[in-house]
């Protein structure tokens, strides 16, 4: 294997910025510069990565990236460098770069800052130019004067506070933070409506700040309402419209204050993407329209709409689902009438990755199975870790299994509410072995398997493992394939490509987890194995009866994903269900 050079988004993105930076000082022709100012929104709204999207031969499919991008995206990924992006960062102060960014701070102003400080290196920029500022020399620069002295002062220090790489906030703690905001909000008499708004209602797997739009007929009593909120650390923002707040949690909210007759506009605005916004704002020029938050202007007049699906409708498109809001095609699709139906949660009719006291669950079978009749289902499979051959012996496993074999057997006799399958998490081990033999797998209705441990394997073997477990006649379902955990551990090296051919070629089934901090497969790869025809399986992994209820979080993925119902193995009665179980394995 040739080495490739694995490369975030992120970073390309700064990147870019960089040398766009250097273009503007530079006064390159202003068309290869707007090149460059299309494409970075474009890539910043990228829910794919574009390593990965190289790696499978598909970054045609970005509207936005034309061949000349996409041939320095080639020469990064192959040699680590693009040679033409170091060309034209050469010869420039490369302390600009630590500056642009900051509010009010262009690149030419950069450019200037760094000349006039000698900023010949990135080291040490904001000591250098804060100290400068406090001792009034930037007013003195030519083109600077004291308010814009001050503007660098508080972008300095803004950055500190809010750039300084937080974690993101995963999905279901913004959810809870935004609760409380929004019942702090709407206590007030005068404040009709407050909704969250951004990725959060976009159901990005992590949120960077909250964004709430407020409808109000009097934005003065809101704004003084909610500056009295007790979770208020410190006012970054104070506008008579807008607010931004850092709450003691470090939590940053965005306030949007508007009347009724905007808050449609408002809403279509402020929940994004920006790069949604860019594509949709480019439809709507080709039909002489200009948006905006206050709605959309033709021919002079401005609209107003205080409903979000009358802003689309104006614009000859139907309501775009705000997972889907992500700047690819589905502008595009909704013009055609050809938006995708997504799955929805009530299609699901099942669960079979769910764990009990048998193993590290906390609850029982009885349980687990009583809640699942709750929620409606028509199937529940209970997949313990499996009981391990190495401490236990073959004999003891066997009866554990013959065991349980008959317990499961009984209930389903017992009762006809639901069916219960009988299956098991077993694990690929480091080796590629499966922690069950086969003769023992057989007896099980199903199994799914996963990695739980030596996730740092390099590409070629961890590959091979999970490859080895797509070529085990008796593992139906791949889980929590990449092993990420959200903020707290990387996704495995894993070739893609080559896991989903052998994943297509035995017809298993992939999971997506719903634990929140797992949300695998992820949202980006899952158009990848839908568009080979591999099906996928929603799956909680719930430990405890209340965890059921997390299957909403793997819907927003597989929704962001844009699975429709017939991707899903689990939307289907449990006939189908048996069917694609028989599918996926010899047993
Ligand atoms: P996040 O907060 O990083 O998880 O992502 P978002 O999408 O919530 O981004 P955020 O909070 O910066 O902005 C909220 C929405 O406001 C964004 O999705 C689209 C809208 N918006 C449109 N144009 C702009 C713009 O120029 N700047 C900002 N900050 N927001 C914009
Ligand atoms: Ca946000
Ligand atoms: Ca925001
Ligand atoms: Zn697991």
């Amino acid at each position: 294997m040739t080495k490739t050079y694995k490369i975030s988004n992120k970073e390309i993105v700064l990147t870019l910025k960089e040398v766009l930076a250097a273009m503007e000082v530079k006064n390159f022709n202003y068309f290869r510069i707007r090149a460059y100012q299309n494409v970075i929104p474009i890539i910043e709204g990228l829910t794919t990565s574009l390593y990965n999207l190289w790696e499978n031969n598909r970054l045609d499919e970005v509207p936005g990236i034309g061949a000349g991008i996409k041939g320095q995206l080639n020469e990064l990924f192959t040699t680590g460098k693009v040679m033409e992006f170091d060309v034209i960062r050469r010869d420039l102060p490369q302390g600009m770069f630590a500056l642009i960014g900051l509010r009010g701070i262009g690149a030419k102003k950069a450019y200037k800052l760094a000349t006039a400080f000698d900023l010949d290196d990135r080291e040490h920029v904001y000591e250098i130019i804060k100290t400068a500022a406090e001792e009034g020399k930037i007013r003195e620069l030519d083109g600077f004067g004291e308010k814009s002295e001050q503007m660098v002062l508080e972008s300095i220090s803004e950055i500190k506070k809010t750039k300084q790489e937080k974690p993101r906030l995963l999905l279901i703690q913004a959810e809870e933070i935004a609760a409380r905001v929004i019942s702090y909000l709407t206590r007030h008499p005068e404040i009709e409506e407050a909704v969250a708004l951004g990725s959060l209602r976009r159901r990005s797997p992590t949120v960077g700040d909250l964004d709430i739009a407020i409808k109000t007929k009097n934005p003065e009593a809101a704004l003084s309402h909610f500056a009295k909120f007790r979770e208020i650390e410190e006012v970054l923002v104070e506008g008579d419209k807008r607010v931004s707040v850092v709450l003691a949690n470090d939590i940053q909210v965005d306030i949007r204050i508007c009347e009724e007759k905007y808050f449609g506009s408002m809403m279509q605005y402020f929940t994004g993407s920006k790069a949604h916004n860019i594509v949709l704002r480019t439809f709507a020029l080709e039909k002489g329209c200009s948006l905006s938050e206050y709605g959309i202007k033709k021919t002079g007049k401005l609209n107003e709409f205080s409903r979000e699906d009358d802003f689309y409708k104006f614009l000859g498109l139907p309501l775009i689902p705000p997972e889907l809001r992500q700047g690819k095609h589905e502008v595009e699709l909704a013009a055609g009438n050809k938006l995708p139906r997504l799955v929805e949660i009530s299609q699901v009719k099942g669960d079979l990755h769910t764990h009990t006291i048998a193993s590290d669950g906390i609850n029982t079978l009885q349980e687990m199975v009583e809640a699942a009749v709750v929620l409606g289902y028509e199937y529940i499979g209970i997949s313990d870790h499996a009981p391990s051959v190495q401490s236990r012996g073959y004999e003891e496993t066997q009866e554990i299994i013959e065991d349980t074999r008959k317990k499961i057997d009984e209930l389903n006799a017992a009762q006809d509410r639901i069916k219960v399958l009988y299956g098991y998490e077993v694990n690929i081990l480091a080796d590629a072995e499966i922690s069950l033999p086969d003769e023992l797998l057989k007896r099980l209705d199903y199994a799914i398997g996963s990695i739980h441990g030596a996730f740092n394997q390099d590409r070629e073997t961890i590959t091979k493992r999970l490859i080895a477990a797509a070529e085990n006649p008796y593992i139906n379902i791949i889980g929590h394939p990449s092993g990420r955990l959200i903020n707290e551990r990387e996704p495995c090296d894993i070739n893609w490509r080559k896991l989903f051919a052998a994943v297509n070629a035995n017809n298993k089934i992939i999971e997506i987890n719903s634990q929140p901090n797992r949300l695998d497969l992820a949202e980006d790869l899952i158009p990848q194995a839908t568009d080979r025809g591999i099906k996928l399986i929603l799956s909680t992994d719930s430990h405890a009866v209340e965890q059921l209820n997390l299957l909403k979080y793997g819907i927003d993925t597989a929704r962001r994903g844009w699975c429709l119902p017939e991707n899903i193995v689990n939307t289907g009665s449990y006939d189908m269900m048996l069917r694609a179980l028989e599918t996926s394995s010899e047993r």
